[in-house]
């Protein structure tokens, strides 16, 4: 049994540091220093290249560094047997709480007009319409292990907070929305907006003209889910009309954004460079390890990904 990390831009020597001082007698291999396809039995990866997954013959896990899966499945080679796992850990769900906290309240306390009357010399603390954190809807595109906890803090703080998601869901607090038929609703209550969705077919381009349409005249986007989930044209349409008053992104279509895309200087876009919610090696190779002691036992694994839905 050898262990492959297949990670070129996720820090790969500090995945393998950190597994080998777990168990020392770990066979541990970093790409492309594969050796024998066939000793692989086990991958961890990110955004690994076409193909590498396929050329592994005995592979039975692939383990995701990250909560999202859609990097696999770009994939056309992904070796469909495989069972694939990704990651759900207290630090990543922290993080994503974390820069949610972080930017929705930036938005409830009309950060961003503060910033630009700072740059114009304007004391007015008159500007902005009173709305109670009650008063503000937050909406969550995604209600799973990331959407939930982000959605509990915002409820701890006040706000009437709503969700959205594939399956119906009864949560304490939060007033759930499912299905295509239940996301207009969510949208038409959701001065703040925050995805958090996977990326399937099925939510690819779901940020568009029609849906920033659907929400209320001036309201904030936070899209911290992926890049593929925007389509990219629509939204600086949307901030000079009005229809938003402020986007905060992690996420692109192309990463690192390209130096000379749009958003870099638009005064109604915040740009951060996924860091939302960073995987910690420290804490997750011990999950890792024991879905693989798990797995020898014929034992369930945690986290496992439906490869039917994608997520
Ligand atoms: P989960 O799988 O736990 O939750 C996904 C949620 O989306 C579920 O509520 C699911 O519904 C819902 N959903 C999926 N498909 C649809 C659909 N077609 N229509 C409506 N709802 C849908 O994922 P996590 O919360 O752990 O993570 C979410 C995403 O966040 C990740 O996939 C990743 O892309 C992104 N992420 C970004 C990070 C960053 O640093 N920017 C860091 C970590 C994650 P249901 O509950 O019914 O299944
Ligand atoms: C993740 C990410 O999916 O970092 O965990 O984007």
């Amino acid at each position: 049994m050898a262990i492959l990390i297949i990670a070129s831009h996720d820090r790969p020597d500090w995945w393998a540091r950190e597994l080998k001082q777990r168990d020392a007698d770990l066979d541990v291999r970093v790409w492309p220093d594969v050796r024998d396809p066939a000793d692989i039995t086990y991958a961890l990866a990110w955004k690994p290249p076409a193909g590498a997954l396929a050329s592994l013959p005995n592979l039975s896990i692939v383990f995701s560094l990250g909560a999202g899966v859609d990097h696999l499945f770009t994939d056309p080679d992904f070796p469909a047997h495989v069972a694939v796992v990704r990651v759900v850990d207290p630090y990543l769900t922290a993080g994503m709480r974390e820069y949610v906290l972080l930017h929705t309240l930036r938005y409830h306390k009309n950060q961003p007009a503060l910033d630009q009357q700072q740059r114009d010399h304007i004391w007015d603390d008159r500007a902005h319409e009173l709305r109670q954190a009650d008063e503000k809807g937050v909406g969550f595109l995604g209600l799973g292990e990331l959407g939930q906890a982000c959605g509990n803090a915002l409820v701890g703080l006040g706000f009437d907070v709503a969700g959205w998601s594939r399956s119906a869901k009864d949560l304490p607090g939060i007033t759930c929305f499912d299905g295509r038929g239940g996301l207009d609703a969510l949208l038409g209550r959701s001065r703040i907006l925050i995805c958090l969705l996977p990326l399937t077919p099925e939510t690819e381009g779901i940020l568009d003209a029609d849906l920033f349409s659907k929400l209320p005249k001036g309201a904030y986007l936070i899209n911290a889910a992926r890049g593929g989930h925007m389509v990219e044209e629509d939204l600086i349409p949307a901030l000079e009309a009005g229809r938003l008053a402020h986007a905060t992104l992690d996420v692109f279509r192309e990463e690192p954004l390209p130096a000379d895309h749009p958003f870099w200087d638009h005064p109604q876009i915040t740009v951060t460079p996924h860091n939302a919610a960073i995987t910690d090696p420290r804490s997750v190779v011990a999950q890792i390890l024991d879905d693989i002691a798990h797995h020898t036992r014929g034992a369930a694994l945690s986290n496992q990904v439906d490869t039917r839905l994608g997520y």
